[in-house]
């Protein structure tokens, strides 16, 4: 759901960080093929430098193959390449392994003297613990992104990190053991350069939509108020990730409420306590208060996006289309289902890779809506089918309708169904048009 959605954020945070790091005396060209960028691999560059996630590695690969083929230096870097530095070590000549912050400028500076490194290990380095404000009128003078109106979020961050371990995440490996914070007061300049080179003040929209893109906001209190007051002040709406336990919290919720958060994405997972706890996450989400959480929440002005993932281990069809009927009936905002998908780094790849239930490696499946895990109980194709059909049936017309007339914030609402019926009607046809499932086989998922 980000190819040409609005759930994409105006650019990648990674690439911002690295450009906001980078000495002034570097120029610097930001290509996102995200948004059909075009690649110039004739163009002259010291090096080329290229990040990825698990489903973008073999492009990345791809790219970087290419621009080696022309004689260019390839830099990669990244959740994926940190986790699978062998890999991606035949595709580079430098690859660069975990948080770049303390590294990017000893990198740049070899760059310059011809004398780059095969590899850039950030545990050689001082620990990241500041993260470096964005700077926002560099990244519009480097790249392609122009203005945009509120329905389309410009990313920003308060901290980084998040100390749970819920198993299926890469944060805890990553990111995750130490909590970083900016300073506040630098938060409200950042966002004014934002709205400067980014907001369309004449657009559709009054207010700019900032992301948050931090893992888990809430997870310092005094840090998440000291920061949403500073928000309050600067007349924007926003969304941001956060664990929904901390919403139990009435202060909480009206200091987001107040600064302009128009939604907060919460991993839900499952509507299970024993789901929740084989997923190591028992002790963040306590399910039998989402209700509860929720509505509270939507009474005060609030929506909460909801995450589900699937596992055939765990969850039956009945599991699922009981999941339907809670999202429908509680009219959970912007649903996510996800196949459940352990993306190296995480706890749940080793444990899956050790066991040898791992069944599939390529990266460009690892979207969520694909099995690449072994599956005894059900057919790993129709397990996939009962996925993404139940994903398209949260998308109908009745529970859209029910989701706006409930929901605060309307216009977010129709915003994001609409993009997703339409993304999840597209993969429906597609899927059903691929694999020619026979009316027998069909009719086990109905
Ligand atoms: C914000 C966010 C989103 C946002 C915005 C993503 C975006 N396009 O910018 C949204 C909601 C859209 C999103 C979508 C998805 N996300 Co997301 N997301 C995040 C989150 C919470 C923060 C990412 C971030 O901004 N980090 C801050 C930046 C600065 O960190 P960074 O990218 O790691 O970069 C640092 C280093 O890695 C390094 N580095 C990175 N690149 C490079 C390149 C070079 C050359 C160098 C030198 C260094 C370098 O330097 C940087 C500074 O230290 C992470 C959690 C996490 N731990 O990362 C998940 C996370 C990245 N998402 C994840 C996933 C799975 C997804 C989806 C696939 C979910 C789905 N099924 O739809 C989609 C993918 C969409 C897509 N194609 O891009 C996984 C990725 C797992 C993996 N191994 O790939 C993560 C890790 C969460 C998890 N489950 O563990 N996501
Ligand atoms: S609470 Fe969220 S960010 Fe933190 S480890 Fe769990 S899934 Fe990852």
């Amino acid at each position: 759901m980000d190819e040409d959605s609005n759930q994409k954020p105006l650019f990648h945070m990674a690439l911002a960080v690295l450009t906001s790091l980078t000495p002034k005396q570097h120029t610097i060209s930001l290509v996102d093929e995200h948004f059909h960028d075009p690649i110039d691999y004739d163009g002259s560059y010291d090096f080329v430098g290229i990040t990825s996630r698990t489903i973008e590695a073999t492009r990345a690969y791809e790219i970087a193959d290419r621009f080696r083929q022309k004689g260019k230096k390839v830099v990669l870097g990244g959740l994926h390449i940190s986790f699978n530095p062998e890999e991606a070590a035949e595709h580079a000549d430098t690859i660069v392994i975990g948080e770049a912050d303390n590294l990017w400028t000893t990198l740049l500076d070899d760059a310059a003297e011809g004398r780059l490194q095969p590899v850039y290990n950030a545990k050689d380095f001082p620990p990241v613990k500041e993260i470096v404000p964005i700077d926002y009128a560099r990244i519009a003078a480097s790249s392609k992104r122009g203005k945009v109106d509120g329905t389309k979020s410009i990313p920003i961050y308060v901290t980084r990190g998040c100390p749970f371990n819920c198993s299926f995440c890469v944060t805890p490996n990553f990111t995750g053991k130490q909590y970083r914070s900016q300073d506040p007061q630098k938060l409200k300049q950042q966002i004014e350069e934002a709205k400067r080179h980014f907001f369309k003040e004449n657009g559709r929209t009054s207010k700019p939509w900032f992301m948050l893109t931090d893992e888990n906001l809430g997870i310092n209190k005094k840090k998440l108020w000291e920061a949403l007051d500073l928000l309050k002040e600067c007349d924007i709406t926003f969304s941001v990730f956060l664990s929904i336990n901390f919403l139990e919290d009435e202060t909480t919720v009206r200091k987001l409420v107040d600064a302009g958060c128009n939604f907060v994405l919460a991993g839900l997972e499952s509507i299970k306590q024993s789901t929740l706890e084989a997923y190591n996450k028992g002790h963040v989400n306590t399910a039998d208060n989402y209700i509860k959480i929720i509505s509270d929440c939507r009474k005060a002005g609030l929506n909460i996006q909801g995450n589900f993932l699937f596992n055939p281990a765990i969850d039956t069809f009945e599991d699922i289309d009981e999941l339907v009927q809670f999202v429908k009936k509680h009219h959970i905002f912007m649903p996510i289902f996800q196949i459940i998908t352990p993306y190296p780094g995480t706890q749940m790849y080793k444990d899956y890779k050790d066991k040898g239930l791992i069944v599939n490696e390529d990266w460009e499946r690892y979207n969520a809506l694909h099995l690449v895990i072994k599956s005894d109980r059900y057919d790993p194709l129709l397990f996939q089918y009962k996925v993404l059909k139940s994903y398209a049936d949260i998308y109908s017309w009745g529970a859209i309708i029910g989701r706006i007339t409930n929901n605060p914030k309307k216009l977010i609402n129709l915003v994001t169904n609409i993009a997703f019926r339409n993304h999840l009607r597209k993969e429906l046809a597609t899927f059903e048009k691929t694999h020619k499932l026979t009316p027998a086989r069909l009719q086990q998922v109905s």
